[in-house]
């Protein structure tokens, strides 16, 4: 059985996310209303297909991919750049690369202890974020 990352997730704690909006160049004062914020997950996923939305009371973030099929993603609303985006599976991790001006920039999903697990990495940084189930 592969790993059901479906369901609603809501943050708990959050390393270094400053800091991946830094390396981002995501300006100071949105750095420090994005930190502020509650996070949460909605992930609906069809065999290879998935779907995750993150949303705050500030501002949302969708993605929708298939694995193994690169993306042309815009990050609409963070850094607002072009790359291309490629999820595969490590296991039952989820591994993106995002190709694009940003060097060593992806990120993993995986489950532990039924809590989603988030590490974003750009340039140097890497961010680690663990949510939990919400009912
Ligand atoms: O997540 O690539 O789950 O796309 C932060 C929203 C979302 C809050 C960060 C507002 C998600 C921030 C980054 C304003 C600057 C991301 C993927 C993995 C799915």
């Amino acid at each position: 059985m592969p790993a059901d990352f479906s369901g609603k997730w809501i943050l708990e704690t959050s390393e270094k996310f400053e800091e991946y909006l830094k390396a981002l160049n995501i300006d100071f004062a949105t750095r420090k209303i994005a930190i502020s914020l509650s996070q949460t997950k909605v992930v609906t996923q069809d065999g290879d297909n998935f779907d995750f939305k993150t949303l705050s009371t500030f501002r949302n973030y969708e993605l929708a991919f298939t694995v193994g099929v690169v993306l042309d993603e815009y990050t609409k609303g963070l850094d607002n750049r072009n790359i291309k985006s490629l999820v595969t599976w490590d296991k039952d991790m989820l591994v993106c690369t995002q190709r694009g001006e940003k060097a060593n920039r992806g990120w993993k999903h995986w489950i532990e202890d039924d809590k989603l697990h988030l590490e974003l990495t750009c340039e140097d940084v890497v961010c680690h974020q663990v949510f939990k189930r919400k009912e």
